[in-house]
């Protein structure tokens, strides 16, 4: 398998402080994310390589933030009752208050080599919408404006990494496949939540059963051309 640089994204989902288990305040204490995957700053030395890769011979490079305002539908907070974790009427998975705009939760890792992405694309900004997907929020129809900006540069070929490989990386990767965009996940570059339990056992089956491609990113690195 190779890739034409030039027809080849990158896309790299949500690599935030508060998906890592550890973060650098201003003040320079410590603190935990909100919603984090465990060891999920492992996934970024992988990526920021891939990243260095692509735009060197003349890729192109996303990144997502997840970027919700305060007191939005996705947070347990903003239901009365309701704790992490469990399901909100209508199906919504409810999660703690996470990469909230502005906040010090929703920046980028500091071990996060942003400055490769062409693109910086935020989701998940509407109070009453979730927005996993890269591609479309989570009524499956409102969309991003990714999939026109691939298409317009002649992308053919996404390759996709990141957090959480069954939330935003499995919408995203399930999206990109359906549009018709060649999909293959950096299998060295995502980790999940595993929320509920067996969440992210049955989502990488059903991205295999769908068609995208499972590859470590050493493999995809010699596959760049
Ligand atoms: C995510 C849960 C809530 C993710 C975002 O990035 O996978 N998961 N918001
Ligand atoms: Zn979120």
């Amino acid at each position: 398998m190779t890739f034409n640089a030039s027809r080849t994204l990158l896309l790299e989902i949500d690599l935030q402080n508060d998906f890592c288990p550890a973060y650098t305040l201003p003040s320079g204490e410590n603190s935990g994310g909100a919603l984090a995957v465990n060891n999920g700053q492992a996934v970024i030395p992988p990526l920021n390589a891939l990243a260095a890769a692509l735009c060197a011979k003349g890729g192109w490079v996303a990144a997502t933030q997840d970027w919700h305002p305060p007191g939005h539908i996705s947070f347990a907070s903003s239901h009365a009752g309701k704790k992490p974790g469990e399901t909100a009427d209508g199906g919504q998975v409810l999660w703690p208050e996470h990469c909230v705009q502005g906040a010090r939760g929703a920046d980028f890792h500091d071990s996060f080599e942003a400055k490769y992405a062409n693109l910086i694309l935020r989701k998940g900004f509407r109070m009453g919408l979730d927005s996993y997907s890269a591609f479309f929020e989570n009524d499956r129809q409102t969309p991003t404006g990714l999939e026109g900006w691939a298409r317009f540069l002649g992308i053919d070929t996404v390759i996709i990494g990141g957090l959480a490989t069954d939330y935003c990386v499995f919408y995203s990767a399930m999206d990109c496949k359906r549009l018709g965009f060649a999909t293959i996940i950096a299998s060295d570059a995502v980790l999940g939540v595993d929320i509920p339990e067996g969440s992210l056992e049955g989502a990488i089956k059903t991205m295999k059963e769908a068609g995208i491609i499972f590859a470590p990113s050493k493999d995809l690195l010699k596959d760049i051309l």
